[in-house]
């Protein structure tokens, strides 16, 4: 897909310090260590609502890491993908009588509306699901051959799925211990219920097609890709494995970043798939989740609307520790306002900022 329009990022005086961030997977705070080119990838958008700012502030967190490496001297190369076909998109889809492809477009067109607007820096390449449905289909054929995957018997719906005891990692990512991972699964995605499955935690590699449903022809027979394996897929291909940062919100770290490192280490026979797990933390809204249940999502091209400047919202998102669940309230943003506009008088004086002054 094509990304946005970049900006200029502007040259910071002083020596650049090296990048430390917290690794889920080892629980530690360490210096990142990217060669010439720095490889990140993250998770992007599924485009079935506008962003919010939650997602705003996911994105933004990965722009600092993006420009802090080209600050320290590398070439970034980074890859986000977008999850152009999954059920939440059909059920909305469903749900407004739309097609989704139509949906998912004009989704899309959003999210890079608002990044532009945000000026977080665009990804060198930005491939959907659906475009990359072929190089997926070959991963999975791989998993199939290698024993890394299975079918369930069921002559109608031959689903086939991810064996989790295959690496003998499992679990290394986010470290959640068996209770923790039964309770989340099912809310992120999860089936643990589907019978013929090996295990109730195993995950969905190719859904194979249901009425109605959009499906490909492929030589495992014709059906649509489950989601983990669609970004274990994208990055191995561009990124290879031990790329520096695999980075999304905390509501990723399981079962979503279990699997596709799981699935690409079980693919390449290799570990780890990226060196750096990085999560930021979760927005709500005035101290409640953000959910579309909730009717509480605060759209970024609402505040837009609304006349707020992009480098406000920016700045009242940089307010809090990116690694933080935080709130976002009316008073962040009218303090970041203020701001704002304090920095802006400071350094339109003609004698500059008074370096005295506080913030
Ligand atoms: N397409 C998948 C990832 S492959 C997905 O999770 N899409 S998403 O649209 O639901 O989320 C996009 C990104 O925003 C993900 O990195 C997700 O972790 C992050 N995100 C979602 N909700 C929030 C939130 N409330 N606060 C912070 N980040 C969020
Ligand atoms: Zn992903």
């Amino acid at each position: 897909m094509q990304t946005w329009s970049s900006v200029a990022v502007p040259r910071v005086p002083g020596r650049p310090r090296p990048l430390r961030l917290y690794d889920t997977a080892t629980g530690q705070l360490r210096p990142t260590a990217p060669g010439r080119v720095a490889r990140m990838y993250v998770c992007g958008i599924t485009p079935y609502d506008a962003t919010h700012i939650g997602h705003a502030a996911t994105y933004l967190a990965f722009d600092l890491v993006y420009r802090q490496w080209l600050d320290a001297g590398h070439e970034v190369h980074y890859v986000q993908n977008v999850t152009d076909i999954d059920d939440p998109l059909l059920e909305r889809a469903d749900r407004d009588d739309e097609d989704w492809v139509e949906l998912g477009r004009r989704e899309v067109d959003r999210f890079r509306a608002d990044m532009a607007a945000l000026r977080v820096l665009p990804p060198r390449e930005f491939p959907g699901a659906v475009e990359t449905v072929p190089e997926i289909v070959e991963v999975i054929a791989k998993l199939l051959a290698n024993g890394a995957a299975y079918r369930v018997d069921d002559p109608e719906y031959p689903d086939i799925y991810f064996d989790r005891t295959f690496t003998g990692r499992f679990g290394y990512e986010s470290n959640y211990d068996e209770a923790t991972m039964t309770a989340v699964f099912p809310d992120r995605g999860g089936d643990p219920d589907r019978p013929g499955k090996r295990d109730p935690l195993d995950a969905l590699l190719w859904r194979a097609a249901r009425p109605g449903e959009p499906a490909w022809e492929s030589e495992l027979g014709t059906g649509r890709p489950g989601w983990h394996i669609e970004c274990s897929a994208i990055a191995v291909n561009r990124l290879g494995l031990g790329f520096d940062v695999q980075g999304g919100g905390s509501d990723l770290a399981f079962p979503h970043h279990e699997f596709s490192a799981a699935h690409a280490e079980a693919l390449l026979g290799e570990h780890p798939f990226a060196r750096h797990y990085v999560h930021a933390g979760m927005l709500g809204l005035d101290g409640e989740k953000m959910s579309k249940s909730q009717g509480n999502l605060v759209f970024v091209a609402r505040l837009r609307e609304q006349g707020v400047d992009p480098a406000a919202i920016r700045l009242a998102l940089f307010a809090g520790h990116y690694r933080d669940d935080r709130s976002w309230t009316d008073g962040l943003l009218a303090d970041a306002r203020a701001r704002l506009n304090r920095w802006r008088e400071a350094v339109a004086l003609p004698s500059g900022p008074d370096a005295e002054a506080t913030v």
